[in-house]
């Protein structure tokens, strides 16, 4: 090899080096981050994309390089040299994405731990093979997870210290809803509503058959099964809006099984539920907290339901209304 050829050898991996790792970086192909799980999930996303920019431009790069040098000439009828086995390639491009694939699988599985509230697979915990910002810490846990036979390990996340959740919610799937209950205040809803900068806890279970919880702007992806339950810890970081998908295949309406999740301020979220436990028992508190009278309230409430007047009227005397 001559001395030129060297030094274009050269030249092209470090301009594929460079390539692909501002590739990593600037991809734009995922949504805004709005959890402290989120940028767990993108930096094995960009060293995964890293990587796969460098072996894609390897390979193409090599195909149209051999597709052109190589090209039949003009009155050329041969079969060309014959070339079979190389012994040093073969181990070569064996042995590096031997590499790449164990490296990707123990970061994977760690990433996969630190957002599942440090449930392994098969309920089996691990301590973080991979050196990354999460290491974790064995504790028994003193609610719920025990019971299920996992052991609880609260995981360290950037950005929020080592700790059991501030909040824990339960959530049901089930063909085509999600329902979300609030052990600490009873209320049950139907849209998920969490308060931001806090630690959060998801203890999902199916009613029916197999669903996945999955919030793309917080890289949260989860199974939820009938008979056994599957968890997901993080801290919601902004403020905002955020679709539920169900992904995983559940019947013939779920295209349409899809939530809503809200980030608010620890004031607004704390206000929502008040607001809702207030609307969904209309009981002797509501009338204590809002003080009128009986009749007051339901004057109101008829005005919030739109309900004409007459037909609340005749609601009210308990007669019979037909129309
Ligand atoms: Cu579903």
């Amino acid at each position: 090899m001559s001395a030129l050829s060297n030094i274009i050898l050269v030249g092209i991996g470090i301009l594929l080096t460079v390539t692909s790792l501002w590739y990593g970086q600037n991809h734009h192909l995922l949504p805004a981050s709005a959890a402290n799980s989120a940028p767990l999930f993108d930096s094995l996303f960009n060293s995964t994309l890293t990587i796969a920019t460098g072996i894609f431009l390897i390979v193409q790069g090599v195909l149209i390089y051999t597709a052109i040098r190589y090209r039949k000439r003009r009155g050329d009828w041969g079969d060309g040299d014959p070339n079979h086995g190389n012994v040093l390639l073969e181990i070569v491009w064996t042995a590096i994405p031997a590499v790449i694939i164990l490296w990707l699988g123990l970061s994977s599985l760690d990433v996969y731990q630190a957002i599942n509230g440090g449930v392994g697979m098969g309920g089996h915990t691990h301590s973080g093979m991979a050196a990354s910002e999460m290491t974790m810490a064995m504790e028994e846990p003193d609610h719920g997870a025990a019971d299920s036979g996992y052991a609880y390990t609260p995981v360290v996340v950037p950005g929020k210290e080592v700790g059991k959740p501030e909040l824990v919610v339960q959530v049901q799937g089930m063909q085509y809803a999600w329902v979300f209950t609030y052990p600490e205040s009873g209320l049950v809803a139907g849209e998920l509503h969490l308060p931001l900068n806090k630690r959060v806890r998801l203890e999902m279970t199916a009613l029916d058959v197999n669903h996945a919880f999955w919030v793309p702007q917080f890289r949260l992806k989860q199974d939820v099964i009938p008979g056994r339950e599957t968890y997901l810890e993080f801290v919601p970081s902004q403020l905002g809006e955020y679709p539920i998908i169900c992904a995983e295949l559940c019947g013939p309406y779920h295209g349409v099984m899809a939530g809503q999740l809200f980030v608010e301020t620890p004031e607004a979220f704390e206000r929502w539920q008040q607001e809702q436990i207030l609307a969904t028992r209309p009981d002797d508190s509501t009338l204590a907290l809002a003080p009128q009278s009986e009749s007051a309230f339901a004057r109101a409430q008829q005005q919030r339901l739109g309900i004409p007047a007459d037909i609340h009227q005749a609601l009210q005397q308990g007669s019979q209304f037909s129309g």
